[in-house]
């Protein structure tokens, strides 16, 4: 199969094009997509033309698409997806359309075995606005001095899905986290992961932390934790480290959890409109 790869910026992500996920892929093609992921940590397929049952059959080529925490958010025929908009309202507080998931955040982070990847199909673009940005956590381990990665090597953290930040913020709105139903919570309880993840399928390490999860690193000092986890946020959240998408209709957008954060951009005009479908795929326990 022929197909182009080109770069979308120096520090993560690539674009293909010339392939159409409504097709089957052959084994040779998905295990060579699979190791252009695994360097680039993202790819983005141009110009597809998917309907949801097609964006599930395309999400299966790279692993076993799992269902949303939130029941809401579920679609009813195919409950492994759901659809990302800026119409989502806030059904729980206000009532009003809020920004969803405006933080830099990796996808079920807060679970003992959280999702791999995360698949967005662009159905719906604005004429501006709406990017998801991205940072890339395994660049963000690298450039660390040689005596912090000894510091922090084989650090666990407590990752919280109702993290403090959420209480403390109320007042921001871009800190908004509906409230979940008692099945919800009991899928949720804190969890315990290493603060520098090694990758499962190619050994690369990254930091493993965000400032809306993770909550303090186990057995220290709670001021030196948060000193810490402080110090190492404002490395991580630069400019250096980042790529921001601009979709297009029809990219099919595929990031890896394991070494990506990644965080929506809540500025699409008013007026405008901004769809996608999501699904996320089974993962491992870090380690
Ligand atoms: O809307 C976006 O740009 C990102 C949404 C998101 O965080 C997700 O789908 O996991
Ligand atoms: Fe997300």
């Amino acid at each position: 199969m022929h197909y182009s790869v080109r770069p979308l910026s120096d520090v993560m992500a690539v674009e293909i094009e010339g392939i159409d996920l409504r097709e089957p892929l052959n084994a040779e093609t998905i295990s060579a997509l699979n190791d252009i992921f695994l360097e680039h940590c993202a790819i983005c397929f141009r110009n597809q033309n998917l309907d949801i049952a097609s964006f599930v059959t395309a999400a299966k080529n790279f692993g076993k698409p799992k269902q949303h925490l939130y029941r809401a958010y579920r679609l009813d025929d195919f409950p492994e997806v759901s659809i990302v908009s800026n119409e989502d309202k806030d059904t729980h507080g206000t009532g009003k359309t809020y920004n969803r998931a405006a933080h830099f955040h990796s996808d079920e982070i807060y679970k003992e075995i959280p999702c791999k990847a995360t698949m967005l199909y662009a159905d719906v673009v604005p004429r501006i606005g709406g990017e998801t940005r991205f940072i890339n956590l395994r660049k963000a381990y690298v450039a660390l001095p040689e005596k912090k990665k000894q510091e922090i090597d084989g650090l666990k953290a407590l990752f919280r899905h109702q993290h403090s930040i959420f209480k403390k913020s109320t007042n921001d709105p871009l800190l908004v986290l509906p409230k979940l139903s008692k099945e919800e919570a009991k899928e949720v309880p804190d969890v315990i992961h290493p603060v520098v993840r090694t990758h499962p399928e190619n050994g690369t390490k990254a930091l493993f932390i965000t400032n809306t999860r993770t909550e303090f690193v186990i057995n220290m000092e709670a001021s030196e934790s948060e000193a810490l986890l402080q110090s190492l946020y404002s490395h991580i959240y630069t400019d250096r480290f980042q790529y921001h998408h601009h979709w297009r209709k029809g990219d099919m957008v595929m990031w890896d959890n394991r070494c990506l954060l990644h965080a929506a951009t809540p500025n699409v005009p008013d007026g405008e409109k901004r769809r996608l479908f999501r699904t996320i795929l089974e993962g491992s326990r870090p380690v």
